[in-house]
C-alpha cells in the first residue's frame, strides 16, 4: 500500500512535556515519525507519495472556526503576552464556571484544551496541518479505488474534539477523514480506534451521528489518560445511539486478551457494513511503550493486520500514538504487513 509522509512534521518541535510536576522532552517526537518512514522503504511497503494540499475546508467540516482561529495564532498571542517559555495552559472553567473563550491567551489556552503535556510552539500550527493533508491525501488514494492507504500523521489527532486539544493532538486527522469519505459519497463508515489512548475526540465528534460508527479499544481511563471518557455505557446519543462502542483493558493485558476486544470491534463492524473504514493506529500498546499499561509483542502486530484485513473494506490507516520510538517502525509497519498478507 501506499504511504503519505511530508516533512513539515519537522515543524513541530515543542521541547517541554508536563510530566509529573516537571518538564521532559516530548514523548511525541520528530523520531516518530522518521523511524516509521525508514521502516516502510526498508520492507518495501509501497510508494511513499507527498500529500496535496487541501486547505482548510475540510477542517472545518469538523472543527470550529474559533478553534481553527486559536490555533493560528496561539503561539503569536503568547509570545505577544511576553511569556518565557511554550504555551501551556495552567487554568480551566471548573464546575460552576462560564465556558466561553475570553480574550487573554491563558483564558484561551485553557478553554480551548482539556489537558497541559501538549505544549503549543512556532510551527505547531503547520504540522497540525501538514498532518491533516497527509490523511486526506491518503484518503484519496482510496476514493481512487486503492484498497488500503497509511496516512503517516504526525502530530497525531484521535484526542482532538471539535474544539479542544490534548494529548498531542490538534486536528482529529481521521475524523476529518471520514467526513471527506462521506462528503464523497460513502453512507457509512467506520473508525476504529486500536491505540492504547481512548479515541476521546473521534467519539464526541460523532456521538450524535449515525453514518460515523466509533469503536475505540484502550487502556481503563478510570486508570490512564484521558481519564474522563472511554467507557461501555457511551454508546452514543440521539441519532448516534448505538455507533459508539468502547472495551477497556487493565494493566498487564496481553494480545490473547486484547485480541477479544478487537473480535467483538470487528462483528460490530461487520454488521454495520461500513463503506470505508478507518483505523486509528496507535502502537503504544506495545509492552515496551514508556506511557503506557499493556503488553502487545511486535508479532501481535501482524496478527492484528491480519484480523482487520479480513473486514474485507476499503481501509485507511492513519498513525497516531506510540512512544518506544526504536520499536515504532517496526511495530506499525508489521500492522500494515500483517493487513496485506505479507507475513
Ligand atoms: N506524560 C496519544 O497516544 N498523557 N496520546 C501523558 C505521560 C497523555 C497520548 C502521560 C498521553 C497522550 C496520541
Ligand atoms: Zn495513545
Amino acid at each position: 500500500m501506499k504511504t503519505v509522509y511530508s516533512p513539515l512534521h519537522h515543524r513541530r518541535t515543542a521541547t517541554s512535556e508536563l510530566d509529573g510536576g516537571i518538564l521532559v522532552p516530548p514523548y511525541e517526537n520528530p523520531n516518530r515519525a522518521e523511524t516509521i518512514l525508514a521502516r516502510v522503504k526498508d520492507r518495501q511497503l509501497g510508494e511513499v507519495l507527498a500529500p496535496v494540499e487541501h486547505g482548510l475546508e475540510p477542517i472545518r467540516a469538523i472543527h470550529t472556526d474559533d478553534y481553527i482561529d486559536f490555533l493560528e495564532h496561539c503561539w503569536d498571542d503568547w509570545k505577544a503576552a511576553g511569556k518565557p517559555g511554550e504555551a501551556i495552559p495552567a487554568v480551566w472553567a471548573g464546575r460552576g464556571m462560564r465556558h466561553r473563550a475570553p480574550k487573554d491567551i491563558d483564558g484561551r489556552l485553557g478553554y480551548y484544551s482539556f489537558a497541559a503535556e501538549t505544549s503549543i510552539t512556532d510551527g505547531t500550527w503547520e504540522a497540525a496541518r501538514a498532518s491533516v493533508d497527509v490523511a486526506l491525501t491518503a484518503q484519496q488514494q482510496i476514493l481512487n479505488g486503492d484498497s488500503a492507504a497509511f496516512a503517516l500523521c504526525r502530530p497525531p489527532g484521535h484526542h482532538a474534539a471539535a474544539d479542544l486539544y490534548g494529548g498531542y493532538c490538534f486536528f482529529n486527522n481521521a475524523a476529518i477523514a471520514a467526513q471527506a469519505f462521506r462528503d464523497g459519497g460513502a453512507q457509512r463508515v467506520a473508525i476504529l480506534d486500536v491505540d492504547f489512548h481512548h479515541g476521546n475526540g473521534t467519539q464526541s465528534i460523532f456521538y450524535e451521528r449515525s453514518d460515523v460508527f466509533t469503536l475505540s479499544i484502550h487502556g481503563d481511563p478510570d486508570l490512564v489518560f484521558p481519564h474522563f471518557l472511554g467507557f461501555e455505557d457511551e454508546t452514543g446519543a440521539g441519532k448516534g445511539e448505538g455507533y459508539n462502542w468502547n472495551r477497556r483493558y487493565p494493566p498487564g493485558t496481553p494480545f490473547d486478551i486484547w485480541k477479544g476486544g478487537l473480535e467483538d470491534a470487528c462483528h460490530q463492524i461487520d454488521a454495520y457494513n461500513p463503506d470505508y473504514l478507518i483505523v486509528a493506529l496507535g502502537v503504544d500498546t506495545f509492552e515496551g511503550d514508556p506511557i503506557s499499561f499493556f503488553k502487545l509483542t511486535s508479532d501481535d502486530y501482524l496478527r492484528m493486520g491480519e484480523r482487520i484485513a479480513a473486514l474485507g473494506k476499503p481501509t485507511l490507516f492513519t498513525m497516531e500514538g506510540g512512544y518506544d520510538v526504536e520499536a515504532i517502525g517496526v511495530n506499525a509497519v508489521n500492522v500494515l504487513e500483517g493487513f496485506e498478507g505479507r507475513a
